[in-house]
């Protein structure tokens, strides 16, 4: 143990970088039931299928931070936090979305951010984590311009209550997984599966967020910063045959240019445009929009990545009859001797981070980003267990290590990286996952009271923060 702090530092981060993980209200404060707090679509989808969910479990308890908030946060001083994410629940805060705000919500937050302000731990507060209220998911959630106000005027009120104290702000975590989830794929309520309203709802997405960044600006907090959180999955063609490296061009535009280009630049791609045109896709649009987006853009960028995408050029046309997705202009591919994850199928390709800060320092005028998340998830993780309670989980540490070690290079590459924020702090309830996949630098144990023990990657992760680097 000793031994390790009088190693040299091979890699050494840039003074004052952050080090932290990333959460999610619905993912870890339960007491969905509590505290004022609306319903919101997870609340309501489990109610109705409960079966959807790994092991029919929902989130009303998830891992308790609505109670246990002050534990937590010590335990994140212990591990070498200097910086951490959250997100605040819109449905707790403005339980119908548009009418009275909350004062429980209020002052749980509140008592949040002053906790992590006294432990030295700047706080990263995201305003939606894929937890629409119920109410304006039944007026048609993103898809309605109205509920696009309604969160303008609930990210304002954040600002109003929040910004003396918080300075670092995010409109969305991972936009593009509600359009997915949503509106292609159903993996999320309300499971549509349509391309013309999965087109429109990414849309008004970005649209609200245009508007927060617009009301953050109006709010003017002293040295206050607004960005928003994308996974960029790096899009890999098979091979550099034009018709592969069309269609990762394709997925590129789809799945990452569709939010990072108006976030960072204030315009979305012409041939993004055109090919939605060309297949009559285009969303409604209104007449400001296009100035809106322009004049909006954001300070500072949130990168989550987890795994590439690898695709090839369509080998068989799509049946007809099939409804219309992405993957009409794309084919996956599974890349031999690709490194996997053993215990969450994804694959495990480092370069992948590297490849995205360098595409933002040539592409995106280096504008100063972090990585938000990052992160191994494991099934079955208890086995890892030992007599003391210890989770024995040194393939995460390598996963970090080996990640940190592009992101390094990277930096000393010029591009403009702030911070590594891991997914996540603790392990946690994810969407129909549950609790299948920990991610946690800290178990939480469901069969003993939810009680919490730092694995060794959280005693690695503090060596890390402490030396600031590794
Ligand atoms: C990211 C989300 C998180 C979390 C993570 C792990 O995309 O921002 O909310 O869910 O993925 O996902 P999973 O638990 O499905 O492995």
């Amino acid at each position: 143990m000793e031994q390790r702090s009088k190693q040299p530092i091979t890699y050494r981060f840039p003074a004052g970088f952050w080090w932290g993980s990333a959460t999610s209200a619905t993912q870890i404060e339960g007491a969905a039931n509590e505290g004022g707090k609306g319903k919101n679509i997870w609340d309501h989808w489990y109610e109705q299928e409960p079966h959807r969910f790994f092991q029919g479990v929902g989130p009303e308890v998830a891992s308790d931070f609505y109670h246990r908030y002050k534990e937590d946060i010590a335990l994140m001083k212990e591990i070498g936090h200097n910086s951490f994410r959250f997100s605040i629940s819109w449905s707790r805060l403005i339980p119908d979305g548009v009418g009275e705000v909350n004062p429980e919500a209020v002052r749980f937050y509140n008592a949040v951010i002053d906790e992590l302000l006294a432990n030295g731990i700047e706080p990263f507060v995201n305003l939606y984590h894929f937890d629409m209220p119920l109410a304006m998911q039944t007026i048609g959630g993103w898809e309605n311009r109205e509920v696009v106000d309604a969160y303008a005027r609930y990210a304002s009120l954040c600002f109003q209550l929040f910004g003396d104290r918080v300075k670092t702000w995010f409109t969305h975590n991972e936009p593009i997984v509600p359009v997915e989830g949503g509106y292609l794929y159903d993996f999320h309520y309300p499971n549509v599966v349509d391309f013309r309203r999965a087109v429109q709802v990414a849309y008004h997405t970005m649209i609200a967020h245009a508007k927060a960044v617009a009301a953050f600006r109006r709010a003017a907090i002293p040295d206050g910063k607004i960005g928003i959180i994308l996974n960029l999955t790096p899009s890999y063609p098979r091979s550099q045959h034009p018709a592969d490296v069309k269609a990762a061009h394709i997925a590129d535009l789809l799945f990452n240019r569709s939010f990072l280009d108006p976030a960072v630049k204030g315009e979305y791609p012409q041939d993004l445009i055109e090919l939605l045109d060309e297949y009559g896709f285009l969303p409604v649009t209104k007449a400001n929009d296009r100035e809106l987006i322009k004049e909006n853009t954001i300070d500072l960028l949130g990168i989550n990545y987890y795994q590439p995408r690898r695709v090839k050029a369509k080998e068989n046309m799509p049946n007809p009859d099939a409804p219309f997705l992405p993957e009409r202009f794309f084919d996956y591919y599974a890349m031999p001797g690709r490194k996997m994850n053993p215990y969450r199928g994804w694959e495990i390709y480092e370069k992948g981070i590297y490849d995205i800060l360098i595409n933002i320092k040539e592409n995106y005028g280096n504008i100063e980003c972090f990585i938000s998340e990052n992160g191994m998830g494991v099934e079955g993780e208890e086995r890892f267990r030992d007599e003391s309670g210890m989770i024995h989980d040194d393939y995460r540490i390598e996963f970090i290590r080996e990640h940190l070690k592009w992101v390094h290079r990277a930096i000393e590459e010029g591009v403009n990286v702030k911070g590594y924020h891991l997914w996540t702090f603790m392990d946690n309830w994810s969407w129909t996952n549950a609790y299948k996949n920990r991610y946690g630098l800290v178990a939480v144990d469901l069969e003993n009271g939810l009680k919490r023990t730092i694995k060794k990657s959280g005693y690695w992760f503090k060596s890390l923060a402490e030396n600031n680097g590794f």
